[in-house]
């Protein structure tokens, strides 16, 4: 029974990566995914604290951070690619 489980689970997540590379929304759901990962206290904003734990640097930080009130929301962190920049980062 668990190996059945564990084979869907296989196959929904290579479904899953499949979608990411076609479809958009896919790949923003991973965004909001690694948002709320950076976001350690929960509070819906990522701090510049927040942001150097997640392994955002201060310059993209600040690039993103859009109206600079020192902390990003899902908007600006969508808007910056924050969650797909790791794999074209140099
Ligand atoms: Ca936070
Ligand atoms: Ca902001």
């Amino acid at each position: 029974m668990q190996h059945t489980q564990f084979s869907k689970k296989v196959f929904i997540a290579a479904a899953l990566g499949l979608m990411a590379g076609m479809a958009q929304a896919a790949v923003d759901d991973t965004a909001m995914d690694a948002f709320k990962k950076m976001d350690a206290d929960g509070d819906g904003f990522v701090t510049a604290r927040e942001a150097v734990s997640g392994l955002i640097t201060t310059e993209a930080f600040a690039a993103a951070d859009k109206d600079k009130d020192g902390k990003l929301n899902t908007d600006e962190y969508a808007a910056a690619g924050l969650g797909k920049s790791e794999a074209k980062a140099q």
